[in-house]
């Protein structure tokens, strides 16, 4: 990943976070703190808002090109040490740069200053916690992908959205037309209600759309979650191919994220064929820790989530098994 020009990630008032806990306290005494490392991991973030395996959707850790570039060049003090290994090829920021990092500054910031109030106080009812934003019936905090014709509608909904503080919900859900493919507006009818209607513009043929929600909660701060939405616009689209693009075509394991992790990560794994089906956790020792799925599953996208709070730190293996097909990858816990 490019280092990124220094942005300000953390845009935080003095006057709220340097009264919240020793964490605050010790924050610099500024109302913009300079950051460039930090949105490299919030691509990791697993708020609902981009799939971390595809830069390019863009999210709280910036966007970057779909395609890589050859010869991106390092800071000025690299001058002339990337040289040498031309070429080489690397995925470089959009030309929109830092801004694609800072339109989401709302939600970053406070979350920043909600984990501040979650260090100080053990009581739960203390401190906001994050809204959960389920489109369409999915629970999970994956991209969705759809077919629509040209000149067709999209029904969505956000029903069963909930908080776990009990706190209010606002919905907004808006057009981003950045990492699609289709340069003009999309209309959204009822665009801050619960079952909003896209409008799929009849001269969209072959686009691709990106539907976000951005869900806020009434708490202190204002916490946000989001789902996406991308709508494959298809003058074609048939039962067959609109299966085809919500069937995935390879059987998939997809790296865990967050990774590193304390004490909760998620996995998501892609199925072509119904298949039987085996997730397991081993130690660094080959022993088996957990079982997570055992049993038939029909082909489609699914998501887990391991909470190892009883485990110690260390290397950790999952494992997918699928009618013997298996595949196998690494993550780390640090406690
Ligand atoms: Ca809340």
């Amino acid at each position: 990943m490019p280092k990124k020009k220094v942005v300000s990630c953390v845009s935080i008032e003095e006057t709220h976070v340097q009264s919240h806990g020793p964490l605050g306290a010790v924050y610099p005494d500024r109302k913009w703190a300079t950051e460039g490392d930090t949105p490299s991991f919030l691509h990791l973030f697993p708020n609902g808002l981009n799939n971390p395996d595809e830069v390019w959707q863009g999210g709280w850790g910036g966007r970057f090109n779909r395609e890589k570039k050859a010869g991106i060049r390092g800071m000025s003090c690299m001058s002339g040490e990337d040289a040498p290994y031309d070429p080489y090829y690397m995925y470089g920021n959009t030309s929109a740069g830092a801004s694609d990092i800072s339109r989401w500054s709302n939600g970053y910031n406070n979350d920043f200053q909600a984990r501040m109030d979650w260090s100080i106080t053990s009581d739960y009812s203390e401190a906001n916690h994050h809204p959960i934003a389920v489109v369409n019936g999915d629970v999970t905090k994956q991209v969705l992908e759809v077919s629509a014709a040209p000149g067709s509608s999209v029904d969505l909904s956000a029903a069963g959205s909930s908080d776990p503080d009990g706190d209010s919900l606002s919905y907004r859900w808006f057009y981003y037309r950045d990492p699609g493919t289709y340069n003009k507006t999309v209309r959204i009818d009822d665009r801050t209600n619960i079952t909003p209607t896209v409008n799929v513009p009849s001269d969209a043929d072959g686009s691709e759309l990106h539907i976000i929600l951005e869900l806020r909660d009434s708490g202190d701060p204002s916490l946000y979650a989001y789902r996406r939405v991308i709508i494959h616009v298809s003058d074609n689209t048939s039962i067959e191919e609109l299966k085809s693009d919500i069937i995935p075509k390879t059987l998939k394991l997809h790296q865990n994220y967050p990774n590193p992790f304390n004490p909760e990560t998620a996995f998501n794994y892609e199925l072509p064929y119904n298949s039987f089906v085996t997730f397991k956790i081993y130690d660094v020792l080959g022993q088996q820790v957990i079982t997570l799925v055992d049993e038939k599953q029909p082909a489609g996208k699914y998501h887990l989530q391991w909470n190892a709070s009883d485990f110690p730190s260390g290397i950790y293996f999952y494992n997918l098994d699928a009618d013997g097909f298996t595949e196998m990858k690494k993550m780390l816990l640090i406690r």
